[in-house]
């Protein structure tokens, strides 16, 4: 059988690794996180000194996570510009986040000011759903609410049945 590709896109702290992961533990979907991924290989170029992290190789990404795309079924989770070649993914959700629920969630990760401010900025100006309605066809980005447990629940529940028609409309 084969299994759709999805990307999981959002501001950092709406989500994301907690959604996809109940998302694996359902389905046959296979959870990738890219930062984990990155960490793993060491496939940085730099280092960025203003927001206190390393600065992603993106090209070394896509090699790595070539072979598992064309296998199908995975997950993958990244919350940065969208680099990946656009018929990787077959849908694309972003995860949306109020800002004072956003707000609560970050300060307890310890990010400085600096930070933190441009974070909530990115999910006040929608930055990543814009980048991803320029990345990828109409239709096939959709935006999940993701404040409260009841919502991810409501957004786990509407990827599987997407998953599922997909895999229907796409079997033999
Ligand atoms: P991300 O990797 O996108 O930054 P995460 O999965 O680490 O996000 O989640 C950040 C925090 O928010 C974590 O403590 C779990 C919590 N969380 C995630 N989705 C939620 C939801 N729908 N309702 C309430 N809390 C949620």
């Amino acid at each position: 059988m084969v299994l759709p590709n999805i990307l999981l896109t959002g501001t950092p702290g709406v989500g994301k690794p907690t959604l996809a992961k109940e998302l694996a533990s359902r389905s046959g979907l296979k959870y990738i996180n890219v930062g984990d991924v990155a960490r793993e290989g060491a496939l940085y170029h730099g280092y960025n000194e203003e927001h206190e992290c390393p600065i992603l190789d993106e090209e070394k990404v896509v090699d790595e996570l070539e072979n598992h795309r064309a296998e199908g079924g995975v997950t993958v989770d990244y919350h940065g510009r969208d680099f990946f070649p656009e018929q990787w993914f077959h849908e694309v959700f972003v995860l949306r986040t109020d800002n004072s629920i956003l707000y609560k969630r970050l300060e307890t990760r310890g990010y400085n000011e600096k930070k933190l401010g441009d974070t909530i900025e990115c999910e006040t100006f929608q930055v990543l759903y814009e980048e991803a309605m320029l990345s990828y066809k109409e239709g096939v980005v959709h935006q999940l609410p993701s404040n409260m447990p009841e919502e991810r629940e409501d957004d786990r529940n509407q990827i599987l049945r997407w998953t599922e028609q997909w895999v229907k409309a796409h079997s033999p």
